[in-house]
């Protein structure tokens, strides 16, 4: 079994649905993580002490989702040293706009990586990226990734230009 590397934690487990994304992300990479649920309201006490021991239990990131009034990952960020990454949950009746912005406006001094409304798997990507600073081999799987990417961009491309050939018009004068 993979080191765990990143810990992803969550205001509750209500946002696991989310959050099961940046697992995903890591999984592709085989990166190894624990998921924790932990909440900067509801049990200041016990978030507190996961930051605190975040690095010395082995951890190079934190990525953190919550919803709502989402200062989970700005208390832990405040309390560590890791990198933390926030994924702003999207939950009823604001739809994530409050999490985005409870999560992106930290002070200066306290810096969140901040990704967009439920982009967990953007941030098990970021989660990746920061780890492959020091690390060839995931950077070349990083790199295959990419190419990846790109090769689907040049197959939809293929296949909408196909579309478009099938269905072109007579040229004008070609008709009658
Ligand atoms: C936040 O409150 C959690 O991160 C979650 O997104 C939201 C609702 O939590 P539950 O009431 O479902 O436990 O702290």
């Amino acid at each position: 079994m993979s080191e765990i590397m990143v810990g992803i934690v969550m205001g509750s487990d209500s946002d696991l649905p989310i959050m099961e994304k940046c697992a995903q992300a890591l999984d592709e990479f085989d990166i190894g993580y624990e998921m924790v649920v932990s909440s900067a309201h509801r049990h200041p006490e016990k978030t507190a002490r996961y930051a605190k021991g975040a690095a010395d239990a082995g951890l190079k990131v934190i990525v953190a989702g919550a919803g709502g009034a989402a200062h989970l990952p700005g208390v832990l960020a405040s309390m560590t040293l890791l990198p933390v990454i926030g994924v702003p949950v999207a939950i009823e009746p604001l739809h994530g706009v409050d999490s985005l912005y409870s999560i992106v406006q930290m002070p200066p001094g306290i810096p969140v990586a901040t990704v967009t409304i439920n982009g967990a798997y953007n941030a098990g990507l970021l989660a990746v990226q920061i780890l492959a600073v020091h690390d060839e081999k995931l950077r070349h799987k990083l790199n295959s990734y990419r190419q990846g990417l790109a090769a689907k961009v040049e197959e939809k491309d293929c296949q909408l230009r196909d579309k478009l050939a099938q269905c072109k018009r007579p040229d004008v004068g070609e008709s009658k």
